[in-house]
């Protein structure tokens, strides 16, 4: 069946919100992510760091080198959200079906809508418009007739940029001679693969098809089809439940080997992953732990459970693994709950139930809060809300490691 896609992609995310709402950032290499003086990365930046060389995942320390007069700043994941939900209020409007890829990113099938090119263009142009008129935000929008295709088209002139790739002709004509990189979905790894087997351009994977499912298997097949512009994948619209997994990280600012201080953190991760769970109504079947340690090295610990969604149940779950791992210097600590899904299921009898107060552990959650006020001095219980917010976690679990 034919469609059309549009991909809409905001322009330096976080960094044009910031931008938007203090008008002395603007115009200046502005980076948003670990401050230079903490262990991190840049989560993004203004178009103006970028000239620096600068970008998304660069190693903070790295960023500072090479612009030491940029101005640095924490994420605010709260403000994005918010942007974000405007966003999808605009961008629902005019299509069937929104799948969204990321805050500030989605596909919209407006095959119904548009009926054509000429009426996806008008629905671009309408999206971009109000975008800036309502929420002072530039995007890019690329209209095509697949997701590949869409991607690439809101890539091709950002920021805020347009393009249209309206069928497959287009798409090969445009990309035959670029890098494989340039094909969405090949990352470094992969490309690192076709580069040593002499592959270098979308024309390489056309003529030596052959080579290119031989070296990547299942992905090569993927990639062959996508050399020749075929992606018939449809628009997904997002529900909660289609998620994989829901989970919670934090990066000390120093390494740390305290065990208590280890736990009362999974403690707080476990609370977050609880929060987001109970807003959409999910339960795990199984919890995860995920450890970086100094040298770098991750491991990931897991474990299947009856239906889990309450912080005390994960928390249970993500220490009794905890124990099981090497005692090391800790870099990173997460716990995570998977195999999401929206029944509760009870394998006690009802009987069972009825007496097992531990299931939610209101006690043991009393209990915990009331060791760990103890331990800090601070009253976690009292300000939940806040705990959940991505910044004051970080800065809660910095200032317990330095009160440990
Ligand atoms: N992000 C992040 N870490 C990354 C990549 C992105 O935290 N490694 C965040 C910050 C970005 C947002 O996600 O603002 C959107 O990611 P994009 O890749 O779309 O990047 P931007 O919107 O910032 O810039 P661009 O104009 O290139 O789209
Ligand atoms: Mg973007």
């Amino acid at each position: 069946m034919k469609q059309i896609i549009i991909h809409v992609d905001m322009d330096a995310f976080y960094a044009s919100v910031e931008m938007r709402d203090n008008p002395s950032l603007r115009g200046k290499p502005l980076i948003i992510g670990s401050m230079p003086n903490e262990r991190g990365v840049v989560a993004t930046c203004s178009y103006e760091a970028r000239k620096y060389g600068i970008h998304s995942a660069m190693n903070i320390k790295e960023a500072y080198r090479r612009c030491p007069n940029g101005i640095y700043m924490h994420p605010n994941f709260d403000k994005y959200k918010a942007v974000s939900e405007q966003l999808h209020e605009i961008w629902n409007t005019y299509s069937e079906a929104s799948e969204y890829v990321a805050l500030d990113e989605a596909y919209l099938d407006v095959t119904k809508q548009a009926e054509n090119f000429d009426g996806a263009r008008e629905i671009a142009r309408i999206i971009k418009r109000r975008t800036l008129d309502e929420l002072g935000l530039s995007c890019s929008v690329g209209v095509a007739y697949s997701k590949t295709a869409a991607k690439t088209a809101s890539e091709e002139k950002k920021p805020n940029g347009y393009f249209e790739i309206p069928d497959k002709k287009a798409f090969v004509d445009l990309m035959i001679d670029r890098d494989v990189r340039s094909l969405y979905t090949v990352g470094v790894k992969t490309a690192e693969k076709l580069y040593a087997a002499g592959l270098h351009t979308v024309r390489d994977v056309q003529e030596k098809q052959d080579e290119v499912i031989r070296l990547l298997g299942k992905q090569g097949h993927w990639l062959t089809q996508l050399a020749f512009g075929i992606d018939n994948r449809k628009v997904e619209p997002y529900l909660p439940q289609n998620a994989k997994s829901i989970s919670r990280e934090l990066t000390f600012q120093e390494d740390v080997t305290n065990e208590v201080l280890l736990k009362d953190i999974l403690f707080l991760l476990s609370l977050c992953v609880e929060n987001r769970a109970k807003r959409y109504g999910l339960y795990g079947k199984g919890v995860t732990l995920k450890i970086t340690f100094s040298d770098m090295k991750r491991i990931t610990r897991s474990k299947l459970v009856v239906s889990c969604d309450s912080a005390i149940e994960i928390y249970k779950e993500a220490v009794q693994l905890f124990e099981l791992v090497e005692k090391r210097p800790i870099r990173l600590i997460g716990a995570g709950i998977y195999n999401l899904s929206t029944e509760y299921e009870k394998q006690l009898s009802f009987d069972d139930y009825l007496q097992d107060t531990s299931r939610t552990g209101e006690s043991e959650l009393k209990e915990q809060f009331d060791k760990m006020q103890c331990r800090y001095g601070l009253d976690f219980e009292g300000h939940l809300e806040q705990i959940y917010r991505w910044d004051t976690l970080h800065k809660t679990a910095e200032y317990m490691r330095k009160h440990s």
